[in-house]
């Protein structure tokens, strides 16, 4: 029986956020009946949340810091507003404890896990201690941080090289150093303590074993306010680009059931032991040999949930929303297995043939795929401008089939059906891993997206077809016919570019 008094009923949100998030939770909150209100920086005044929202107001000027991270100002508006609860999203204020302690202290349900989950999942060395007792795989190396470089040297020599020197506050890459040798060791502990001093503020750094070119592979987890867990799979997201994730897919192409159900296993373990609830995710690298090591755990909704939406038939933030209500995990949750198979491709605003420099602009014209098996997760519309504040993301498309080849032939589709016009995007890039063998095989690794484009092997061709080229033919036949027959074509034209360029190209617009 649940022991903890329930929460207050949740009839209206603030939702914490920008972007396809924010649009992302409200469409939830809709479905639901539940009101939804969204903050909005300056330049985010006509963005699609606002477009959308039953109520939205304005939380300060571009800088985050002066906008969406004024926590204190944020829990006052939702008060003022009425607003039950807040959902903070992902990135700005969704993983720091004290926002979630002020909304606790105010009396406003957190869409999330408790501070102190959150607090206990923050620290790089006591969330491993915290797994490690808790008897959850984690990658072999030290317990504490190191004292100084001969406490390094001599726990290198234990460990075996290559070890990696990561920074005890911190996490997502910053302060982490590969050591290959004894002779590398001096220099990478001391710009290891230096970048952990600088993001942090606190330069202690441990060591692990180097886990040699594995995978990255996190498991979605989902908890009540009563102590249960669940595991609902895995998403694969091995395919990065400087620790930013381009393609993501559940499940995994190399997840078996049994390897599912513990890695599963040790994610519900590792969320209970820190008494988790609402949505989280394990990371776990899975090196080639099929062992798997518990890295850190994100205490938020993840950009790529919606893989794990396609393949189990669960809505995330309708889970979220309503654990945070105080209702248990129903039996609908026992046992969940992915049905099919789900891609994700993140559209960024960027020159993926010219350092991935942002493309920043008004977006002049645009077309989104469609069609059974596409969903697209936008934040922004035709006339948007895509400004240089924030994460240059525009949208994610992610498709569902039955099975891994036919849900990549369909992502290729519906890119084929793509058009956006004013300012760059990473397009082309999908389009090439749809043409690699060793993506199309499923055989990836954390390093594999850096290396082929250091390679150069992804660049597509300088002569590659114009995806418009049957249009701008179609026009032209158009024209060569007219002027032969001195009238104008006629209208019950053969082939479909040919009426394609009589309904668009000839009036002016490149496409359709
Ligand atoms: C590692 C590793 C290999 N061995 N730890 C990168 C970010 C941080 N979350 C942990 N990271 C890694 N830790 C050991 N002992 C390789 C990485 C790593 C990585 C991990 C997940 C996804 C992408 C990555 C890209 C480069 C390195």
């Amino acid at each position: 029986m649940p022991e903890t008094v329930p929460q207050r009923p949740i009839r209206k949100v603030l939702i914490a956020n920008r972007g396809e998030i924010a649009v992302r939770v409200l469409r939830a909150c809709r479905e639901m009946g539940i009101r939804s209100a969204v903050i909005y920086s300056e330049p985010d005044r006509l963005g699609l949340p606002v477009l959308l929202a039953d109520e939205a107001y304005p939380i300060g000027p571009a800088p985050s810091r002066e906008s969406y991270l004024r926590a204190g100002a944020i829990v006052e508006l939702a008060q003022q507003i009425g607003a039950d609860a807040i959902h903070p999203g992902y990135g700005f204020l969704s993983e720091r404890a004290e926002f979630a302690r002020l909304c606790r202290d105010a009396g406003v349900t957190f869409i999330g896990p408790s501070p102190e989950a959150i607090d206990a999942m923050g620290s790089k060395v006591e969330s491993r201690r915290l797994m490690m007792a808790a008897g959850v795989p984690v990658v072999p190396g030290g317990k504490d941080p190191l004292p100084d470089l001969d406490a390094a040297a001599a726990f290198a020599g234990q460990l075996g090289y290559p070890v990696m020197l990561k920074a005890s506050a911190g996490g997502g890459g910053k302060g982490m150093r590969r050591v290959d040798t004894p002779a590398g060791l001096a220099s990478a502990y001391r710009a290891a303590r230096s970048e952990a001093g600088a993001s942090f503020g606190d330069d202690s750094v441990y060591m692990e074993k180097y886990i040699v070119d594995p995978r990255h592979v996190e498991i979605q987890v989902l908890g009540d306010l009563y102590g249960r867990v669940v595991s609902l799979g895995e998403r694969e997201c091995s395919l990065q680009r400087r620790h930013q994730k381009v393609v993501e897919e559940a499940p995994s192409p190399v997840v078996t059931p049994e390897l599912r159900r513990r890695m599963g296993e040790a994610a519900v373990k590792a969320a209970s032991a820190v008494g988790y609830s609402n949505a989280g995710t394990c990371e776990f690298l899975l090196a080639s040999d099929g062992s798997f090591y518990f890295l850190e755990m994100n205490t938020r909704l993840q950009v790529e949930h919606p893989v794990t939406e396609l393949v189990t038939g669960i809505d995330l933030v309708q889970a979220q929303i309503r654990v945070a209500e105080g209702e248990p995990l129903g039996p609908a949750f026992d046992d969940v297995q992915p049905h099919g198979h789900a891609v994700e491709v993140r559209l960024y605003a960027e020159d993926p043939w010219n350092r991935f420099t942002p493309s920043p602009g008004r977006i002049e014209r645009l077309r989104w795929p469609e069609g059974p098996g596409v969903r697209n997760d936008a934040g922004v519309y035709e006339g948007s401008e895509v400004s240089i504040h924030y994460d240059p993301m525009l949208a994610k498309l992610i498709v569902w089939a039955a099975d891994r080849p036919r849900a990549l032939q369909k992502l290729d589709r519906a890119l084929s059906e793509l058009r956006v016009e004013g300012i760059r995007t990473n397009t082309s890039l999908f389009k090439a891993l749809l043409a690699d063998p060793d993506f199309l095989a499923g055989n990836m690794d954390i390093g594999m997206l850096d290396r082929k484009l250091a390679s150069g092997e992804l660049r597509p061709e300088a002569e590659e077809e114009h995806p418009d080229l049957p249009l701008l033919a179609a026009a032209l036949a158009h024209y060569e016919r007219a002027s032969r027959t001195g009238t104008p074509a006629s209208p019950a034209g053969r082939s479909r570019w040919a009426q394609a360029g009589r309904c668009g190209g000839l009036r002016g617009g490149s496409w359709s």
